[in-house]
């Protein structure tokens, strides 16, 4: 099967050198390497279809996001010097979302990727991957946080959601705090989610099993937490209960957040997915037949990562 690759160099715009954990500076993890690495070693396995994305009016990203949140982060960078990075201040949840002086237009490219994407599945392809930096599905409807400002899962599943049902798969090794709670009360978008169980691990105060949508809602947000130590066999058999929700929801698109944080030797993970995994997840994901975008969200081992997006990759083609 077909696949095509939507990418913009200019993520590398935003770069923060550190981010705090437990007080403490650390290198920043999530690395403008990262996608580098994934577009470069898709190219070099013979993927060659990649576009640069078009530019989309603010009105996408201001039906899923706060009016005060957006202006908030586009007036904020204004007063940031190119070589300054500031941690705390409005609508930030956490000390790992710093912004840089370009942090808001390398979230609005990453938006624009995502939203091609969604465009390109509207006008009949069957298989976009966007390569999105930085991530977006711990973004929540007015808050930034976990590396991500705009939710471009969600803005992407909300456009598409205009022309028929969406289901959201999340396979990042964190739970997808802001795509759930930007979907916590439709029925018309289904959000589910395999993850490390939040009492381990980031965004620790969300992604429980009990979490399962509010009002019209309810039923339509499902979430899988699983213990540190997952292997392949057992992450497999919880994703093919995800996929025979999925398609009991019956959508029209399905949106799959991709982390590759779910990898054994990832920095920041803690599952033990081996890279053959990763084919045999996009297998399961083929196996649906539903009209997809992909969009990249984390994954930190930066020399694997490549390895791990052709086997992912090579799995969702079926080559
Ligand atoms: C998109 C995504 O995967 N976001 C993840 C955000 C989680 N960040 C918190 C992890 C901090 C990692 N630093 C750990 C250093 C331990 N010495
Ligand atoms: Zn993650």
């Amino acid at each position: 099967m077909e696949i095509q690759f939507i990418y913009s160099a200019k993520h590398t715009i935003h770069d923060p050198v550190y981010e705090i954990y437990d007080g403490q500076k650390e290198p920043y993890a999530e690395k403008a390497e990262r996608i580098k690495s994934i577009e470069s070693s898709l190219k070099a396995n013979g993927f060659k279809s990649f576009y640069t994305p078009k530019v989309f009016p603010l009105k996408y990203i201001l039906a899923v996001h706060q009016k005060e949140y957006v202006s908030f982060l586009r007036a904020r960078v204004l007063k940031i010097l190119p070589e300054d990075i500031l941690f705390s201040s409005y609508y930030i949840m956490d000390t790992y979302t710093p912004l840089v002086s370009r942090t808001y237009e390398a979230a609005l490219t990453s938006v624009n990727v995502a939203l091609t994407g969604a465009e390109c599945i509207l006008n009949g392809k069957k298989l976009i991957y966007s390569l999105c930096r930085p991530p977006g599905h711990h973004a929540e409807h007015n808050r930034m946080g976990g590396y991500c400002y705009f939710n471009n899962a969600a803005i992407a599943a909300n456009y598409l959601s205009k022309k028929g049902k969406v289901a959201i798969l999340d396979i990042d090794f964190h739970h997808g705090n802001g795509t759930q709670n930007i979907f916590y009360q439709r029925a018309d978008v289904l959000y589910i989610s395999l993850h490390a169980n939040p009492h381990d691990r980031f965004p620790y105060n969300s992604g429980f099993a009990k979490e399962k949508g509010s009002g019209d809602g309810r039923g339509y947000n499902i979430n899988f937490p699983l213990s540190l130590g997952t292997t392949d066999r057992q992450y497999l058999k919880i994703l093919r209960k995800a996929l025979a929700e999925i398609d009991n929801f019956n959508p029209k698109y399905l949106v799959v957040s991709a982390g590759f944080d779910t990898y054994e030797y990832d920095p920041i993970g803690g599952f033990k997915l081996t890279i053959p995994c990763f084919s045999m997840i996009g297998e399961e994901i083929r196996k649906i037949d539903l009209p997809t975008l992909v969009i990249q969200e984390g994954g930190y081992n930066v020399e694997k990562l490549g390895k791990i997006a052709v086997s992912f990759v090579r799995g969702l083609t079926g080559s």
